[in-house]
């Protein structure tokens, strides 16, 4: 399909210039007797008490970790705690105009946050749903110590609930929102519209994006705040998390009726400082954060900077821009100024700024110049100030000793289980939505449907091999899995770079672009950390999404997105969050250091991710297909040495219909009684042209495993054949150092030590840069190595003379030298 945007010369070189507007700078001018008009007497308590329970709810913390001691209870508390006192206003400015579907994602510094948006959602829900949020939360496992002695209304109860929750949870007490397993800086509690909050900094840069698109694919009302500090500006995956949010595709090219621009505030909580660098003077040079919407779009990101020091600007600020939001007009961004009067963390002696700049700050503290402000001008009396102040005080410290209450708040026991039982949730979800899928043709029409129903599915026809042109190969096999879930699963949509018109970089999804609108399969921008981001983001607010990296060594650009959020969420939520995420990932060949090695050893040592390597189209497809209806993140590594291959190993073919293959099976591929080669990924045909050699030259008959799955991964096939043969060499295309492979060998010398002839051999790639497509073959394993290997160190061939130095010795001597 040609694209639609024509690049006309005459226009591009035209001579004009780019224009910029001004950005405001603390334009807010809204005198009190106006806002009194706006503002109920009961909305300025409750802004006022908001303040008054985060305040009350930090300095019990700052206590307990500087002093060891509140108001006379003792408690050591092992974790972080990065506070925000000081910060307060900006956060309950930012909630207080939320509705419960708006929902906000922070950082390691977001219990003010947390608390704003649970109280503002709480005034704002029935006494019905606050009543089955909290039965139905963990069966009622936060519910049940706080309304034990309760007998106030439904709301107060809620906010008791809301705070008992929060401390539970960063104390590390079963009783906490994800039972202790997120803590501090993981807290969220999505009934109540915040999601995680993020210890990367930045972290939700990224994320956020992931959350405003899955409201926009799936109509859902609302918006998302991505509140994020000042030098997480300086962050790739905030930057990628603009760019990403700002595409033009969405209002230009995207169906009018999803809404538009998506609706993304990344509210900047300026507190001017990281840690204790400066990033406006000294670590960055923008001058203001709101400089950065300037370059990013036309509108300049609707950006401005807000006085977060007092609520009612910042209150003004989300009003008009949640309108802007709402208008799919968006993204938004928000300098919204404010001070973080504490430290860093208590630790922090605050060494990098002057105590009279601090004290400035505290003269002009925002909870005492609100204060002023409403006794000023009558809004209450000091009286009705001062009980309210005293009474959620009083509910905060009541809540504090009753999570620190080890016989009411335990933690989960010594001998638990539970991070293990929460790491993956192995659910199986058809469609997250019942709305039918949206598509642009019958896929039964669909150009390369047809194109595949006339290619031979078996490995042989008529009794010879099918030729490349005819055969239905990996590719085929990965196009109908998708088309498969996409017309079952209507949240399901898939993006990264080049993936619409190009139809993938490897035209894996050709055919799809005819098949699918817009906004269900698109083209991403060069961002790679935004694209894993989004997709973790997206999933996270219950969408199933497929990200593509072109190119496994590419995988470094969206690190912390696979390993750290990717793969960490289920567990930190305890199992409340799912991350129904396929993450494709093309490893390559031909190309050279930059895009040719096979990652996998990298995912598979990050805890939280399912990681496969099928290189046949029967297990494609099987492979596929599971991983598109559980609910894991599945790296689903693909090899560019096989896209064109046949099926070659099962017999009746690939099955036009649907099935599905157990993640963590290995498949025997040939059966054999004197040898087990074990192989990951498109080794696997390095092995059978081995094999095929062992047999004519040496009688050899050799048993191929192929694992296909490195986590999780069943061993007992892998011991059957090695119980059976006594010998086993393990093959894969990744650096032989810290591979997959050496980790299988490990466990499988363990688990065979009293049948095995001779320890596992493990060939990898040689552990070196990737060279050059006509050298590959001095890297990438060769099936003389195989045989090298096995004479060497396993098995003497007769009248065998190796060719490459497989033997120990060498094994010692590039080990000694790193190679
Ligand atoms: C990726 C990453 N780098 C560094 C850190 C360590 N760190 C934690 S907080 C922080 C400063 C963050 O400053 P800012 O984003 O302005 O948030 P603030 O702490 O001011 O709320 C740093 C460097 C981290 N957690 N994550
Ligand atoms: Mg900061």
């Amino acid at each position: 399909m040609p694209k639609s945007i024509v690049i006309e010369p005459e226009k591009v070189f035209a001579s004009e210039s780019i224009s910029f507007f001004d950005i405001p700078v603390n334009a807010y001018s809204k005198t009190v007797q106006e806002e009194l008009a706006a503002f109920s007497t009961e909305d300025f308590l409750n802004i006022w008490r908001d303040m008054c329970a985060i305040r009350a709810f930090e300095t019990v913390l700052n206590e307990i970790k500087t002093k060891g001691v509140y108001n006379g209870v003792s408690y050591n508390h092992a974790g972080p705690a990065h506070l925000s006192i000081g910060q307060e206003a900006a956060a309950v400015g930012m909630a207080f105009s939320l509705a419960p579907d708006d929902h906000i994602f922070g950082s390691h510094r977001s219990h003010g946050e947390i608390l704003a948006k649970g109280f503002s959602a709480i005034r704002q829900l029935s006494d019905a749903r606050l009543l089955e949020i909290m039965k139905t939360y963990r069966d009622g496992a936060i519910l049940r110590p706080v309304e034990r002695d309760h007998n106030g209304t439904v709301r107060d109860l809620a906010q008791r609930f809301f705070i008992y929750g929060a401390y539970s949870e960063i104390f590390a007490r079963e009783t906490g929102f994800n039972r202790g397993l997120g803590g501090s800086m993981h807290a969220f509690f999505a009934p109540f519209g915040f999601y995680p909050n993020n210890a990367i900094v930045g972290g939700s840069g990224s994320i956020a994006p992931g959350a405003a698109l899955f409201k926009r694919v799936n109509r859902k009302p609302g918006i998302v705040v991505a509140n994020i500090g000042d030098a997480s500006f300086g962050c790739g995956p905030v930057w990628e998390g603009i760019t990403f949010s700002a595409m033009d595709q969405y209002r230009k090219l995207w169906d009018k009726s999803l809404g538009g621009g998506l609706p993304l505030v990344f509210n900047c909580m300026n507190n001017f400082y990281g840690m204790g660098g400066q990033p406006v003077g000294e670590t960055m040079g923008m001058q203001f954060i709101a400089r950065i919407g300037a370059g990013v779009n036309p509108e300049q990101m609707h950006a401005e900077r807000v006085n977060g020091y007092d609520p009612l600007p910042v209150i003004d600020a989300f009003r008009r821009k949640k309108q802007v939001l709402l208008e799919g007009r968006g993204p938004v961004l928000l300098d919204t100024v404010t001070y973080r009067i504490s430290g860093h963390s208590p630790s922090d002696a605050s060494s990098y700024r002057s105590k009279e700049e601090i004290e400035r700050w505290q003269q002009a503290d925002s909870i005492r110049a609100f204060r002023s402000k409403l006794a000023e001008h009558r809004v209450a009396s000091e009286s009705t100030l001062d009980a309210a102040k005293e009474s959620v005080e009083a509910a905060v410290f009541e809540m504090f000793q009753l999570a620190i209450d080890p016989t009411v708040s335990p933690r989960v026991a010594a001998d638990s289980e539970l991070v293990g039982e929460v790491m993956f949730s192995n659910g199986r979800v058809e469609s997250f939505d019942d709305r039918p899928p949206e598509f642009l043709q019958d896929p039964a029409e669909n150009a390369r449907v047809q194109q595949i129903r006339g290619k031979i599915r078996t490995p042989t026809f008529e009794g010879k091999p099918v030729p490349k042109m005819k055969a239905y190969n990996v590719r085929d096999a990965l196009f109908e899995a998708m088309l498969h879930r996409f017309s079952i699963d209507p949240t399901m949509i898939a993006f990264g770079e080049e993936n619409r018109d190009w139809g993938g970089a490897f035209a894996v999804y050709r055919g799809l672009t005819e098949a699918l609108p817009y906004h269900r399969l698109f083209n991403s921008p060069i961002s790679e950390a935004a694209i894993v981001g989004a997709a973790v983001g997206y999933a996270l607010e219950g969408g199933r999404a497929v990200a593509e990296l072109m190119y496994a060594d590419f995988i470094g650009r969206a690190g912390d997105e696979i390993f750290n959020q990717l793969s960490k969420w289920q567990a930190m939520s305890a199992g409340q969050l799912t991350m129904p995420v396929v993450l494709r990932i093309s490893v390559g060949s031909k190309y050279g250091a930059q895009h040719s090695q096979d990652w996998t050893a990298l995912a598979h040592h990050i805890p939280g991710l399912k990681v496969v390597y099928p290189v046949t189209p029967f297990d494609a497809k099987g492979m596929m297909n599971a991983a598109l209806v559980g609910t894991d993140p599945v790296i689903f590594l693909e090899s560019q040495k096989v896209y064109d291959f046949g099926e070659m190993f099962v017999a009746e073919g690939v099955p036009e219909g649907y099935y599905e293959i157990d993640l963590c099976q290995p498949s025997v591929k040939r059966k054999g009684t004197d040898l087990t080669l074990v192989t990951l990924g498109p080794a696997l045909y390095t092995a059978v042209a081995a094999a095929d050699d062992l047999q004519a030259r040496f009688g050899i008959s050799a048993e191929i495993v192929d694992l296909r799955a490195a986590v999780p991964l069943n061993y007992e096939p892998l011991v059957e054949s090695v119980r059976k043969t006594g010998k086993a060499l393990l093959l894969s295309d990744a650096v032989e150092r810290g591979s997959v492979m050496q980790t299988v060998a490990a466990n499988l010398t363990q688990l065979c030590f009293d049948d095995l002839d001779a320890p596992p051999v493990v060939l990898g790639s040689r552990n070196w840069i990737t060279p050059a497509a006509e050298l590959e073959a001095l890297f990438f394993p060769q099936p003389a190595w195989i045989l090298d290997a096995i004479h060497e160190r396993i098995l003497p061939l007769r009248d065998y003379k190796a060719g490459t130095k497989q033997d120990l010795g060498e094994m010692v001597r590039r080990s000694t030298l790193g190679i």
